[in-house]
């Protein structure tokens, strides 16, 4: 390959002639500027330069091939050319570091919102915006936690409970406790690694992981780093060109993704203004003009453009054509779909709203849980489905209340990216561990030696679909990053 110097690079800078350099190589992307879904001024403020770091926790290696032709490589960087500039540490990096030297060791994380208390200190300005971040008022955000305060125990005593099994299948899939890590985007944001960490703690554990359409690694990179009989299911977002979809569900089932959860509640992304406001805070004076201010939306509609907002329950048929795998649809938040799926001859539905990051007011998926299994039984198709709910989740309780109304398991996906980002793979076993701790402590004051044993009659639900009384959560308040972060008067 031709050898390209760094001086020769850095004259190609501009809109007209843009060369940058990722991972070594050289490619030439002025002709992709205007195709590029997250707008040509991210790219033109690397033009002329290495673009590795800002790539990296965006892109999948191989989105390169995907999208650009191969004459788009120039060739490799002459290594003798580059010329290192020591990084000047800013005011951030310092505070991130400090963060970093002095947080608490990792047995002292004795709850999930340790290690959010943690990640929020430890991410970057952006990356926290985009993880934490709800749609609009934040209203479902919290709701999606509260809604479980509504609901109390009605525990059993007297009843041997020497032996507490944990254990279930999901989709006919071994899964140590019921409980799911779902899918998330952009995962190398929290950890250099990026989701192939989550993989390797779901395999320690024993849990199954739900593979994001929009991961920082590549489908490849994810489905290589299972373990023999680990198992993955596939996230979905349907892309506008039907060929890609497609190749895209193929490609997941060939690589041997055991499931297909396509996402139904996010035909357009929310609106989510921590994420867009920090943008505006850090993004460089010169690209602050009125113009470029109202297209910066923050990452996530960035690369969301090619979601079909056209998606509709008659391509269902299509997509059982073109797929033997089990379909979940993800984001179901009322019994008249949850019934609409169990017809179309859905597998599975998550009653989830997105971790609140779609339609606020949207009500939480274990509000809804009751009210789906009861619609569902009455029409007897209650044993067609399996039922997941994602959202909130943070305690044992938590899991156990979501099994007492009739969910199969929970997804859980921000607070495994704040363990991760922490504390890395051991990070994410811990994160689980407790979780699994918490859910067997529950079930034996509980009385429940199984799964099976949790009954609906253990929880109280008088209260859930309540919105007037809602108790304060403490342990959330303290985390709880205020709209205008307070970082941002630094
Ligand atoms: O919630 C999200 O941030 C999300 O699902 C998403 C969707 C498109 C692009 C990036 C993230």
């Amino acid at each position: 390959m031709k050898l390209i110097s760094a001086q020769e690079v850095s004259k190609h800078n501009s809109r007209e002639d843009c060369w940058v350099i990722i991972h070594d190589k050289v490619y030439d992307l002025t002709n992709f500027l205007p195709e590029h879904p997250g707008g040509s001024k991210v790219i033109l403020n690397q033009a002329g330069k290495d673009a590795t770091a800002v790539f990296d926790p965006i892109h999948p290696l191989d989105i390169i091939e995907q999208h650009l032709p191969p004459e788009a490589c120039l060739g490799s960087i002459d290594p003798a050319t580059i010329v290192k500039i020591a990084k000047v540490e800013t005011e951030e990096d310092k505070r991130r570091r400090r963060a970093n030297e002095n947080k608490p060791k990792l047995g002292e994380m004795l709850n999930l919102y340790d290690f959010e208390a943690v990640a929020s200190q430890i991410l970057s300005a952006e990356t926290w915006a985009y993880y934490s971040s709800g749609a609009d008022d934040e209203i479902t955000l919290r709701e999606n936690h509260s809604a479980f305060q509504r609901i109390w125990l009605r525990p059993r005593v007297m009843r041997d409970v020497t032996h507490v099994d944990t254990r279930t299948k999901l989709l006919g899939y071994d899964s140590s406790f019921p409980l799911y890590i779902t899918a998330t985007a952009l995962g190398k944001l929290g950890h250099p690694e990026g989701e192939v960490v989550l993989t390797r703690a779901a395999h320690t554990q024993n849990i199954i992981q739900m593979i994001p359409t929009l991961a920082s690694c590549s489908l490849n990179e994810m489905t290589t780093a299972r373990q023999e009989g680990q198992i993955q299911f596939f996230q979905l977002y349907v892309n506008k060109n039907r060929n890609i979809t497609q190749k895209v569900i193929q490609t997941a089932e060939q690589k041997g993704c055991k499931a297909l959860f396509i996402t139904v509640d996010a035909p357009q992304l929310g609106r989510r203004e921590k994420d867009m406001r920090v943008k505006f805070v850090h993004a460089p004076p010169h690209i602050q003009d009125e113009k470029d201010i109202r297209r910066d939306q923050g990452v996530a509609r960035a690369i969301s453009s090619f979601i079909d907002s056209g998606l509709s329950w008659k391509d269902l048929e299509w997509f059982r054509s073109i797929t033997k795998m089990p379909i979940i649809l993800k984001g179901i938040q009322t019994p008249e779909d949850a019934v609409l799926a169990a017809k179309y001859g859905c597998e599975g539905i998550v009653l989830s709203n997105h971790g609140g990051r779609q339609l606020d007011f949207a009500r939480s998926g274990i509000e809804i849980l009751p009210e789906v299994v009861e619609v569902l039984k009455k029409e007897g198709l209650y044993d067609k489905m399996e039922i997941y709910v994602d959202g909130g989740i943070r305690r044992g309780t938590d899991i156990f209340k979501a099994i007492a109304l009739g969910a199969k398991a929970v997804g859980i996906g921000r607070p495994l990216l704040y363990a991760m980002a922490s504390y890395g793979q051991a990070g994410v076993e811990r994160a689980l561990q407790l979780l699994k701790d918490e859910l067997e402590l529950a079930m034996r004051l509980a009385g429940a030696n199984t799964l099976a044993d949790i009954r609906p009659e253990m929880v109280d639900i008088k209260n859930l679909t309540d919105h007037v009384f809602i108790p304060k959560d403490y342990l959330f308040s303290d985390v709880y990053t205020k709209l205008v972060p307070k970082r941002s008067k630094l």
